[in-house]
């Protein structure tokens, strides 16, 4: 493969992601990758990342991709399956982009997420009550907030929305942790890949047979409503929705969490409200996102980056956003942009919901969700405390997505 020797590696275990980042971050703002044996290039500015991200010479199709064309990189690579997936808004851009996302994105503005409040606030208290229970039995014990509370909010959440039944949920949370992790068999990862569409695929066709109160029927009805969108269409939206739904708003609560738990000073001036849980949520945002790396755009013109001497992204490459080092971007933030601080001045100014017209739909409904989450959770919990020394936090084996392996607490009942 064409590899150039200065492409500085991504480890698929992410046993030092701080290093990682400074070492992206120090490549320059825009560096030679290898994603696993496959050679991109990553953004580590924001400036940078704001013009490419709404520069239309790159796009979604994985068709433009060169490696891809040629036959390089096959279904052998471990992260194809961030790349070629169902058509959706994911995967297309221009008209066609619109014409998939535009009703998604309407059902989710701040205002209309608004509306699922009351079923947030009830999931929220459900599971701390479940928590409270489990104290109670017995206290002191290290429990982790991944699985009792962080995992199960945000996947029962954008289930209820896109209409997806709760008993589907166990199905789900294994399906979409194996497709992550780069532990799984790369057999097994297609498995899952092609198991995931057809549960969609067969969800779509019941719901066009009965449609309910949900997202998903939404899109469909539009189908007959002249915003054409197929089957597959509707199957590959609902099933990005899923995807992106649960996996990172687990990630933004745990690393507000983190932050918090780390800095006792700070999580104080929060509790006294000195400082408000929006301000918590966007640092969180900027410092540990749920996003380390988004795969991939392709560029269907040679495009020169002015910023970094004049590199050329050639026509048919690809290029990441590794939306992580831009968080931790010194020129953009500080000298200090590697310290968690909620009073920073430019809180609120990183890009972790991307930019331009592939900008996070789901922004406000994930912020939504960590702005009931987080207060209850130290509310109901006061004493609550890490139950291990932070350097013992480890990443799991995810190479795309911050995904902490576990959060053990002490609930201090
Ligand atoms: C996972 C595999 C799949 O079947 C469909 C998609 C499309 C949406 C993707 C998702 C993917 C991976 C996680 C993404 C999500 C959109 C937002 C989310 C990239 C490739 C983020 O982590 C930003």
């Amino acid at each position: 493969m064409n590899q150039s020797p200065s492409a500085l590696a991504i480890d698929p275990l992410v046993k030092d992601l701080d290093g990682e980042t400074a070492r992206l971050r120090a490549a320059g703002p825009i560096a030679r990758i290898d994603l696993l044996g496959v050679p991109a290039w990553t953004v580590t500015s924001q400036p940078v990342a704001r013009r490419l991200l709404t520069d239309s010479r790159l796009v979604k199709d994985i068709n433009q991709w060169g490696l891809f064309a040629s036959g390089e990189v096959t279904h052998a690579w471990p992260l194809i399956g961030m790349v070629d997936v169902p058509p959706s808004m994911f995967t297309t851009d221009g008209a066609e982009h619109r014409r998939l996302r535009t009703k998604i994105a309407q059902a989710l503005t701040a205002r209309r997420v608004e509306e699922l409040r009351p079923a947030i606030e009830g999931y929220t208290t459900r599971l701390l009550d479940e928590m409270a229970a489990q104290a109670k039995e017995t206290p002191g014990a290290t429990v982790d907030l991944k699985p009792v509370f962080a995992g199960p909010l945000p996947m029962a959440v954008v289930c209820s929305l896109m209409g997806v039944p709760e008993s589907e949920i166990p199905r789900q949370m294994r399906l979409w942790k194996a497709f992550f992790s780069l532990l799984t068999p790369q057999e097994e990862r297609l498995a899952v890949m092609a198991e995931v569409y057809g549960i969609f695929l067969d969800m779509v066709r019941e719901k066009k047979a009965a449609p309910g109160d949900d997202l998903t029927s939404a899109l469909i009805l539009a189908d007959e409503g002249g915003a054409p969108m197929s089957q597959e269409e509707v199957a590959g939206n609902l099933q990005s929705m899923i995807a992106a739904g649960h996996e990172t708003t687990i990630s933004l609560i745990l690393s507000a969490v983190r932050g918090l738990l780390t800095h006792p000073d700070q999580l104080a001036m929060v509790l006294d409200g000195q400082v408000s849980w929006e301000a918590v949520i966007e640092e969180a945002l900027r410092w540990d996102p749920p996003v380390t790396h988004l795969l991939m755009r392709f560029a269907t013109e040679d495009i020169v980056v002015a910023e970094a001497g004049g590199f050329v992204i050639e026509k048919g490459e690809g290029v990441v956003m590794s939306y992580r080092a831009i968080g931790r971007d010194t020129e953009f933030h500080g000298p200090d942009a590697d310290s968690f601080d909620i009073t920073r001045a430019d809180a609120g100014r990183h890009i972790a919901f991307g930019h331009g017209p592939h900008i996070c739909p789901g922004a406000a409904l994930s912020r939504l969700e960590a702005a009931i989450a987080l207060p209850a959770l130290f509310a109901r919990f006061p004493g609550l405390r890490l139950a291990v020394p932070s350097q013992e936090l480890r990443k799991a084996p995810v190479l795309t997505q911050n995904d902490l392996e576990a959060l053990p607490v002490v609930l201090g009942v």
